[in-house]
């Protein structure tokens, strides 16, 4: 395949960081690897295929030659520059919030809607959708393709690595912390996390939804090119390093059994079934953690809605969720378009 130049915005970052192992990992053919980030992380250095690449501070001008930027430092920074690297003539695929609800820019994951990559064409940015929102409808589009979802309920569980490297060290302090019966004070988060479960990702909206709920509700009718979906979600964060959980519960037009549902979902792509109650097998976050696919478990006719089906849905949030995705999306995109 042709080699491109390639440049991670934030990519000393949790999600950067992730995204140039996962480049790496999956030999995408690159040319040139450009790392950015932030003045403070000038003399950084991350490896790449054996070689020690510097890490330059982001400017107007870091984007000449580069052909496909991957971000992740924040929506701020990607409403800033992402409009920069696409004028220079690299397509952007980016991780923020920033452009997720822009008619023109297209919102995908690969095992749902590859084919709207076709429309970076439009503005030259990709938008990668929220990490909690990407797990679930890998798993919900292969059941609406069949049965068609009405409405969705899921509460998550999500793992502090989703709001970057100082809420890990945030979690790891704390517990040190308790141990050794020494006060906590909270900073990343407004409230103690370890031994603890916040309902509260994102900032609150006048409707009492989190954004981090909103997101769910329409990133799921985006990405599933499907208005008539409703999803109503209550997004938790609890002291879990890596790995989002996910109670989802859905209403389908038509019935389908819980075996069925398990057939549909051993065959469809990204997923894995993990479905043995009797052996006490279903999906773990800290066995989904550095893994790709999806893992779903605990399917289940739902005794609450007619025609409804209940199931757990766990996926890396740094890989599946946000850095595998962006990858994949950059995969299709060369192979496809460039
Ligand atoms: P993180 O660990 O805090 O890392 C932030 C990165 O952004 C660092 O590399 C940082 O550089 C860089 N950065 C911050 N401000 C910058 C600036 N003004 N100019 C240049 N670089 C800057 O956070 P993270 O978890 O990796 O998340 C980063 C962003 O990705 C999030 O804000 C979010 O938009 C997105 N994200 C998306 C998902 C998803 O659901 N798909 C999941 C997680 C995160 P320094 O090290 O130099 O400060
Ligand atoms: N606040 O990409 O805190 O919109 O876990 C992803 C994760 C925003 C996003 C988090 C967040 C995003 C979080």
């Amino acid at each position: 395949m042709k080699e491109v130049n390639v440049a991670v915005v934030g990519a000393t970052g949790a999600v950067g960081n992730e995204m140039v192992k996962t480049l790496e990992q999956r030999n995408f053919p690159v040319k040139n690897l450009r790392l950015l980030a932030s003045k403070r992380s000038v003399g950084k250095k991350l490896k790449f295929h054996g070689e020690e690449i510097p890490v330059e501070e982001l400017k107007e001008d870091s984007f000449e030659g580069i052909e496909i930027a991957l971000f992740s430092a924040g929506a701020s920074v990607s409403k800033q520059f992402a409009p920069l690297a696409a004028a220079a003539g690299a397509v952007v695929i980016d991780n923020s919030s920033a452009f997720r609800q822009e008619p023109d820019i297209p919102l995908v994951v690969p095992e749902v809607n590859p084919h709207a990559i076709a429309q970076y064409k439009n503005r030259g940015i990709i938008a990668n959708p929220n990490c909690s929102t990407i797990q679930m409808v890998v798993a919900l589009k292969p059941i609406h393709d069949v049965a068609k979802i009405k409405r969705v309920i899921v509460a998550t569980y999500q793992a502090v690595s989703g709001t970057g490297q100082k809420a890990i060290h945030e979690l790891e302090t704390q517990v040190r912390q308790l141990f050794n019966f020494q006060p906590v004070t909270p900073q990343v988060y407004p409230h103690q996390i370890a031994f603890n479960c916040l309902p509260h990702i994102d900032i609150f909206f006048e409707n009492g939804y989190t954004k981090e709920e909103m997101k769910m509700y329409y990133e799921t009718k985006k990405i599933m090119e499907d208005d008539s979906i409703v999803v109503s979600a209550t997004c938790v964060r609890v002291p879990v390093f890596y790995g989002h959980s996910e109670a989802v519960h859905m209403e389908l037009e038509k019935k389908l059994t819980a075996d069925e549902v398990r057939e549909i979902l051993s065959k469809a792509p990204g997923v894995v079934v993990v479905d043995n109650p009797s052996q006490n097998l279903y999906p773990l976050a800290i066995e989904a953690a550095g893994k790709d696919e999806v893992f779903v478990g605990r399917i289940r006719e739902d005794l609450a809605f007619e025609n409804g089906i209940a199931m757990w849905v766990v996926a890396d949030n740094i890989r599946k969720g946000a850095a595998l995705n962006a990858v994949q999306i950059a995969e299709i995109l060369l192979e496809k378009y460039l």
